[in-house]
């Protein structure tokens, strides 16, 4: 992928990350930035100085993000667009990346998606296809390039997205649950192999939250996605954003294993409270 005009030069970067007050600018690579959790997240971090790279497949919406978070908070930016599905894809695309913007120092491995919820005997074999490929194989792809990059720094920090269907199965759960329990186990994984190279490792296990989730789920069908939430006041993706940040801000000797996260009316995967419309 070409440096375009737009995006700092390695140069340019060396010199923002020189800025003022010679202090290093940290940089966070977001895969799914495009809307959700991804998109939250980016404006989190801008918010706090970072130099953001975005990833998503859709272009348009990753470059109007970047170009609106540099303006308003005055950092730099860079779009990844690739499908994380794609091993070539991934690899070429982190490869492409200019020598300054690999000093990555945080991964918030986010990209994912829900297709479908039905009865195990009746699920559409092209969704479960697609969601392992996207949540766990994109999902490893993804980490496995990014935490190279981190060995050879000797720090880094991979958040991982999980989710409560990663700690509990619900009905018509099946290989959504699936995908997010894979997410789990490599995110145990990871911290285990990537000890020694002092990099941190995070999950992060939201429950319901109002983002873009359940109309790509009922793809596109808006009242079924809409009445997930009925009776609910579910996770706004800043909420889910601003435990993102908490967890990056503790002290270098801290990690944060896991972090599961409901709003109140929610107690796990299956038990809600909902109010009466
Ligand atoms: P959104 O649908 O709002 O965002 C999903 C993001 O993932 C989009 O930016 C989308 O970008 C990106 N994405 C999907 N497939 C790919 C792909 N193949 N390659 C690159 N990017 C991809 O949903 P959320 O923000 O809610 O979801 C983010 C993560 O959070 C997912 O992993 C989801 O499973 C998880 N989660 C969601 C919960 C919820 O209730 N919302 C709760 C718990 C976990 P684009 O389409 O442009 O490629
Ligand atoms: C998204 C939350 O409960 O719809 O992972 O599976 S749930």
């Amino acid at each position: 992928m070409e440096n375009t005009s737009n995006r700092p030069s390695n140069q340019e970067t060396e010199q923002l990350r020189n800025k003022e007050t010679k202090q290093a600018v940290m940089i966070i690579f977001i895969t799914g930035a495009t809307s959700g959790f991804g998109k939250a997240t980016a404006e989190k971090f801008a918010s706090q100085g970072f130099d953001l790279i975005l990833n998503g497949r859709r272009e348009d919406r990753l470059e109007e993000l970047c170009r609106r978070l540099e303006k308003k908070y005055n950092i730099a930016s860079i779009t990844l667009p690739f499908d994380v599905g794609n091993r070539k894809e991934v690899q070429s695309a982190i490869d492409s990346l200019p020598d300054a913007w690999k000093k990555i120092d945080i991964l918030f491995n986010n990209a994912g998606l829900a297709l479908g919820r039905d009865y195990f005997d009746e699920a559409n074999l092209d969704d479960w296809d697609t969601m392992v490929d996207t949540n766990v194989k994109g999902f490893a792809y993804v980490a496995r390039a990014v935490s190279a990059l981190m060995v050879a720094q000797k720090k880094g920090h991979i958040i991982n997205m999980g989710s409560v269907a990663g700690k509990q199965v619900y009905e018509k759960g099946n290989m959504y649950c699936a995908s997010k329990y894979a997410v789990d186990a490599l995110n145990q994984a990871m911290r285990i192999d990537l000890l020694r190279h002092n990099i941190r490792v995070t999950g992060i296990h939201p429950g319901a939250a109002e983002t873009e989730f359940s109309l790509v789920r009922f793809k596109g069908d808006e009242s079924t996605a809409n009445s997930i939430y009925n009776g609910l006041k579910p996770l706004s993706a800043e909420d889910v954003a601003d435990a993102i940040w908490y967890c990056a801000s503790v002290p270098s000797h801290v990690c944060i294993n896991d972090l599961v996260i409901t709003c109140t009316q929610q107690a796990d995967a299956i038990y809600f409270s909902r109010t009466k419309a």
